[in-house]
């Protein structure tokens, strides 16, 4: 896989009251330059994510990496570049036979252990988090700090992305501590272009 990009958006369906608002979100994302975007929506109905998914897709530019979350067969049913899974969700092992060898492969851990363990898997990118306390997720782990991405990158040579709590004052010493690209939801809703914008001046 090529080089993670700094700055990784997450497009979660919960914080936009229609699609609309999802997809215009997106396109100011992009036109501000961030060219890895996941879609994560827990709670909509597969038929829905599919259509939402597939409209993404047809909206972006064919340089713009588009991340399923947690749905592999939507991933493929969508022509999205990458899955990223959880530790409740497909295992590495399991998502990567559904997914082929050709698609990214991202896995969200939350501590040394989990980390070490996805380190041995096929995935092409490994998350830890959360870095700072966050409300973007129900029952998030325990906070995991600056510390934690520096052990993260410690443990493993594969591209690190840091998730949780990330916004454009503290993004930097993510970056500082060992991690590749931030992982963010609530700091690029507000004002998607505008955020996106100064997170990419700063991550720079
Ligand atoms: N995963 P925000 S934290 C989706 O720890 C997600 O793996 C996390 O949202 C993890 O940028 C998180 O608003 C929420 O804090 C990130």
């Amino acid at each position: 896989m090529n080089p993670l990009p700094r700055l990784y958006a997450i497009l979660d369906a919960a914080y936009f009251s229609d699609a609309g608002g999802m997809f215009t979100a997106a396109e100011e994302l992009t036109s501000a330059g961030c060219t890895l975007l996941q879609y994560r929506n827990k709670s909509g109905s597969a038929r829905r994510m599919l259509d939402e998914a597939r409209e993404l897709r047809a909206r972006l530019g064919a340089g713009v990496k588009l991340i399923m979350n947690d749905r592999a067969d939507l991933c493929l049913a969508a022509g999205f570049d990458g899955l990223h899974v959880g530790q409740d969700d497909l295992s590495a092992q399991s998502a990567r036979r559904i997914l082929g060898p050709a698609r990214w492969l991202g896995v969200s851990t939350h501590n040394p252990e989990q980390l070490a363990e996805a380190d041995q898997t096929s995935a092409d990118y490994l998350a830890i988090g959360p870095v700072f306390a966050t409300s973007s997720k129900a029952n998030p782990d325990p906070v995991v700090g600056l510390e934690g991405v520096r052990r993260a990158r410690e443990l493993t040579r594969k591209p690190l992305v840091a998730i949780g709590g990330i916004t454009r004052a503290n993004s930097r010493s993510v970056i500082d501590a060992g991690a590749d690209a931030v992982a963010v939801i609530s700091d690029l809703i507000r004002e998607p272009r505008k955020s996106a914008e100064e997170f990419l001046r700063v991550l720079g």
